[in-house]
């Protein structure tokens, strides 16, 4: 146990919850260069495909105005939007230390930035996945209530052995989240607005299953972290998200004992399909 009762020690540097200093001053023009084309490539693409208030995020922190975004000046808009303020980590932190940052309204973001080779994947989430794919959401006072509610919820997951299902509501929701508008489905996942590729993929390409939001048929899914999802979620609104997330998990966890994991390609009768992958089409039609 480190001092603040986490499980694993920060690296040397760190503070105990994790967090660095971002030393905006130090980025280099080339890490300034790499976010201007990533950013301009993702925004060129994203209107008419990333959902409204990911698009009014965007603007609500003037991340247009070009270079890695310094936290410190966009923290005091956040805050007063939403109440959340974006904290420097150096990668990954341990589940424990992720949700006590998210209950606190605290969304902690890769201090670092993928090399200019590196433009269209990285294993890890870097401060272009974690600032430009997951931050202008925050700005949305409901989308920002729920994340809030998926780091409590984190805690009690710990303590029932429930992290993995609960990975899989942030994977198909806050990372891969599709939702629908009057003018369609549109995205709001960070894991894909982040992503060149899977901005087109995830509206266009016929391959993936697109199904209703249900929050135990989706806990019960598994998901891969190395390629195209062949799944993806649709939920209504915003609201309806939170409202799911709200409501006591006794007996979501309940109905997980009761059921088995579902496999990615898997459509059961219930769901609400909104396009049947080629996959699970030709596996229909071969009956
Ligand atoms: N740490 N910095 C960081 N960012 C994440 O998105 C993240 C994490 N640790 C754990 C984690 N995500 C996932 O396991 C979530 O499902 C909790
Ligand atoms: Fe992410």
């Amino acid at each position: 146990m480190s001092a603040d009762g986490f499980t694993t020690a920060p690296p040397p540097g760190a503070a105990a919850d994790w967090t660095i200093d971002q030393g905006w001053n130090a980025y280099t023009a080339e890490e300034h260069a790499v976010w201007n084309t990533l950013y301009e490539r993702q925004t060129a693409l994203l209107p008419g495909r990333a959902a409204d208030p990911f698009l009014k995020g965007l603007d609500a922190l003037d991340l247009h105005r070009g270079g890695i975004p310094d936290f410190a000046r966009i923290n005091p808009e956040l805050q007063r939007l939403t109440g959340w303020q974006v904290v420097a980590v150096p990668g990954l932190v341990p589940e424990d230390v992720f949700f006590e940052h998210l209950a606190n309204r605290r969304f902690p973001a890769g201090q670092f930035i993928r090399r200019a080779d590196q433009l269209d994947y990285l294993q890890e989430p870097d401060i272009f996945h974690d600032v430009f794919g997951h931050v202008p959401m925050l700005t949305d006072p409901t989308f920002a209530d729920y994340m809030q509610a998926y780091g409590q919820g984190g805690r009690r997951a710990a303590e029932l052995g429930r992290l993995e299902n609960l990975a899989r509501l942030y994977w198909y929701t806050v990372e891969f989240g599709l939702m629908e508008s009057p003018q369609g489905l549109r995205i709001y996942g960070a894991g894909i607005v982040s992503s060149r590729t899977e901005s087109m993929f995830a509206l266009d390409d016929p391959s993936p299953n697109r199904l209703g939001f249900d929050l135990v048929r989706l806990m019960r899914t598994h998901y891969r972290i190395d390629d195209f999802q062949q799944v993806y979620f649709v939920i209504p609104s915003l609201q309806a998200l939170l409202d799911a997330t709200l409501q006591d998990f006794g007996p979501v966890y309940a109905a997980l004992d009761a059921a088995e994991d579902l496999a990615i390609e898997t459509v059961l009768p219930t769901d609400r399909v909104f396009t049947l992958g080629t996959q699970a089409y030709a596996r229909a039609k071969a009956g």
